[in-house]
């Protein structure tokens, strides 16, 4: 009987060690929401790292028999390899050039070494739990490699690669140094996904110019396959979102919130820490706001959620020291003594708190200066109930080729995210409602488990094409 094999950097699982022994909390993200009905099912299995660096051998033993019985298999990695793997060529590398952070992007054959040998290992896994023919499911850019790999190893094996960020332009694309080695390795699949079509283009025409390959109708032949490329937007688990928003316990959740806010309008920005999702701009946009407009002081609080994430790397210091002083210098000037113009934390927060955010909130504020997809402004849609809220999001984020309704806004115009901060605070609730309604649709119609499906049927398709191919 063939398999299913999902592989990704992280496990679905977070792994803390207690007095009592280490224990395990599943992930509650999209992605494990959306694969759970898989890799749970029959000998399937989810391969990835677990997170943290274990004490001994024994210790790395017990690990892989309590994932065992989850369905997961646990690659782990070493201190050096986190660094210069993960948080090296993966987050110091791949990351800010994809993102089109060129000016950021490291450039060290250290780093290209161990992504190569990691990506190796994450192969060797495989290879143990594999059978010809088993299908496999890859995902995102700290694995680009890894398809060719398993190519060399299972030549029959169905192959899909996922890839959650964005691909630049050939033109940004080409200036990193092992740019042909990357595309022979997500070749090795059988079908490459993207969030949108620019994306897949991109990448289309990378292969084209760089690995010299006719490209025709997002299909590439390498000369003993057909490789299908082609969008996948991912989706979210529309009805979780939509129940937890309506569930008896909100109502007393939201309770302190009224008490806080009054009558006033609530802004709400909810992101990783990263220079990708455009966070300064934000808050010197809202700062603006309140300048030209005063009449909007004391009338909306600005809820910002930066949740703690790589602040290892040096660029991600700076970037919270500069959202620190953003927020100090707004706050001091305008604050009064009963209203604070921005209520920052910078932590993470439970779901149902999360899910309270995003009743409560009037205006979702979501400017990536480049985002993959952008789920939050999807879980916000999905949690308006009622239909009254407003959507400003940024066009650099995948999601806004979907979500037309919404403001449409470039983030680095703050005179235009402005204009749409006042648009959103005067918008008529019918308008609001015709526009939710018309994205809640959207959502629901492609969430997370028609994404999935989708996908696994698309790749099981090019898979017998080729083999039609074949015997013609
Ligand atoms: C990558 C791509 C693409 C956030 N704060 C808390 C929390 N979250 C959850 C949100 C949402 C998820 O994290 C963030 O998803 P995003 O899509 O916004 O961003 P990335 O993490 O950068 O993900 C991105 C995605 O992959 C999927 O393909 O959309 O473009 O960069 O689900 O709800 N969850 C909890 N507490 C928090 O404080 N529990």
């Amino acid at each position: 009987m063939s398999k299913t094999i999902i592989i990704s950097n992280r496990l679905p699982i977070k792994v803390q060690r207690k007095e009592e022994g280490l224990a395990y909390e599943t992930s509650e993200g999209g992605l494990a929401t959306g694969l759970g009905s898989i890799y749970k099912e029959g000998d399937n299995v989810w391969i990835g790292w677990p997170g943290l660096s274990f004490e001994d051998e024994e210790e790395e033993k017990q690990v892989v028999q309590d994932l065992k019985q989850q369905s997961m298999h646990p690659v782990f990695l070493t201190e050096s390899e986190i660094k210069e793997f993960y948080e090296g060529f993966s987050n110091e590398t791949l990351w800010p050039s994809f993102h089109y952070f060129s000016q950021y992007t490291v450039y060290d054959d250290a780093y290209w070494a161990a992504y190569q040998h990691v990506n190796q290992k994450f192969c060797q896994a495989v290879m143990e739990l594999a059978q010809p023919g088993d299908t496999i499911w890859v995902h995102d850019y700290q694995l680009l490699l890894l398809p060719a790999y398993i190519r060399e190893a299972f030549p029959d094996s169905s192959i899909g690669f996922f890839q959650h960020i964005p691909f630049p332009s050939y033109e940004v694309f080409r200036m990193l140094p092992w740019r042909e080695q990357i595309l022979k390795g997500m070749l090795g699949a059988d079908l490459i996904g993207f969030h949108t079509y620019d994306d897949a283009r991109h990448f289309l025409s990378s292969v084209s110019r760089i690995a010299g390959m006719n490209t025709a109708q997002g299909l590439i032949d390498n000369g003993h396959r057909q490789i299908m490329v082609d969008a996948f937007p991912m989706g979210i688990d529309y009805t979780k979102y939509a129940q937890l928003a309506g569930s008896p316990e909100m109502k007393e959740k939201l309770i302190p919130y009224h008490e806080v806010l009054h009558d006033q309008k609530v802004i709400l920005s909810i992101d990783r820490l990263d220079y990708s999702k455009g966070i300064p701009a934000r808050l010197q946009a809202f700062e603006l706001l309140l300048q030209e407009y005063p009449e909007f002081r004391e009338k909306v609080t600005l809820f910002m959620l930066v949740v703690p994430s790589r602040d290892q790397v040096e660029k991600y210091k700076e970037l919270k020291e500069t959202i620190d002083e953003l927020v100090g210098r707004i706050n001091s000037s305008y604050r009064t003594i009963t209203w604070n113009p921005i209520q920052y934390f910078y932590r993470s927060f439970p779901i149902e708190e999360l899910s309270a955010l995003y009743t409560v909130a009037d205006i979702a504020l979501i400017t990536p200066m480049r985002d993959g997809m952008n789920l939050v402004c999807k879980e916000f849609i999905a949690s308006k109930l009622d239909q009254k809220g407003v959507l400003i999001l940024s066009e650099m984020a995948g999601a806004s080729k979907e979500l037309s309704e919404a403001i449409i806004i470039n983030p680095n115009d703050l005179g235009q995210m402005v204009q749409a901060m006042r648009e959103a605070m005067i918008m008529p609730e019918e308008e609001q409602q015709t526009r939710m309604q018309h994205m809640q649709e959207v959502l629901k119609r492609y969430d997370i488990h028609q994404w999935v499906s989708i996908f696994m049927n698309r790749l099981e398709y090019i898979k017998l094409k080729q083999l039609s191919l074949a015997t013609e």
